[in-house]
């Protein structure tokens, strides 16, 4: 039996709403990974489509957590952050990253600010600098085409994509440090919807795609990145990572689909965890 690995979490607790830590630390744990949480804000529901929402920004808690952490001597095989609460907490957790860094160990970003070609309006214009100094020190990243597109300076583009837009896209984001990078939202046309990825060691690329189901539903990014971060701590290649998380999040985004739930309230990726599960623990 080979020795349980570690991952730390770091994303806001949206309490109603299925994302960030409600979905990564249910779905990383399933995997039979110990996940353990950092949470960098606590909200009554995200924000995504819902008003009057609760906010209590955690930054203040984060540094004495970490504190007590080191002198605990705990370590991670891996560190996933997401949506962070505030400007001044991407240098925090550029300090986590620097602080738990280890041999073989994983650090994975997934720059969570922007959709659809906007910035979430509790971000300002900096923030996107910000998250590009964190990328800088990841293994990997997982960025939508808007958080790309921000992150690189770029205009925001429409898809459907050319397959050349995506290899291009990737390569700029690998040359800010990363050397796995991973996109969300791609489609070469209106019918498909799915991933791309870049493997800046092997110079593979690989595109992984399904059919589009209507309707936007929240908190996929986090399905997603939960799934493929899972699968690589799993040490699953970076293409097999990505379809074992479209499959995941595709499987779930079908449930909620076919049981009319409010797009607001998030997928039922629950029922897919056993599958999910048989994924990362199969040799193929
Ligand atoms: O799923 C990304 C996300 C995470 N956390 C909060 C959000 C969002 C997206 O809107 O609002 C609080």
């Amino acid at each position: 039996m080979s020795k349980q690995k570690r991952l730390l979490a770091v994303h806001d607790v949206s309490c109603f709403g299925r994302c960030s830590l409600t979905v990564a630390l249910p779905i990383i744990s399933a995997t039979g990974i110990e996940t353990v949480v950092l949470p960098t804000a606590i909200l009554s529901t995200h924000t995504g489509g819902f008003t009057g929402y609760t906010y209590r920004d955690l930054t203040d808690d984060i540094v004495p957590i970490i504190k007590h952490w080191e002198e605990l001597n705990i370590k991670f095989d891996a560190v996933y952050s997401g949506f962070l609460g505030s400007f001044e907490q991407i240098d925090i957790v550029s300090q986590i990253f620097k602080k738990f860094k280890a041999e073989g160990s994983i650090i994975a970003v997934d720059p969570v600010m922007a959709d659809n070609g906007e910035l979430y309006k509790i971000f300002d214009e900096n923030f996107p600098k910000g998250m590009v100094s964190l990328c800088q020190l990841a293994d990997v990243i997982m960025p939508n085409i808007t958080e790309a597109s921000l992150m690189l300076s770029g205009q925001y583009k429409e898809g459907p994509y050319t397959k050349e837009y995506i290899r291009e896209l990737l390569i700029k984001l690998s040359q800010l440090g990363p050397k796995k990078v991973v996109l969300t939202g791609v489609y070469f046309d209106e019918r498909d919807l799915g991933a791309a990825s870049f493997d800046a060691l092997t110079q593979e690329f690989s595109f992984a795609r399904a059919n589009r189901i209507s309707g936007y539903y929240h908190g996929t990014g986090d399905v997603f990145g939960s799934a493929l971060v899972a699968a690589l701590v799993k040490n699953k290649k970076l293409s097999k990572a990505v379809e074992i998380a479209v499959d995941f999040t595709v499987g779930s985004i079908k449930r909620t689909y076919e049981s009319q739930t409010d797009i607001r309230f998030g997928v039922n990726f629950e029922e897919g965890l056993g599958d999910l599960l048989n994924a990362c623990n199969s040799n193929n």
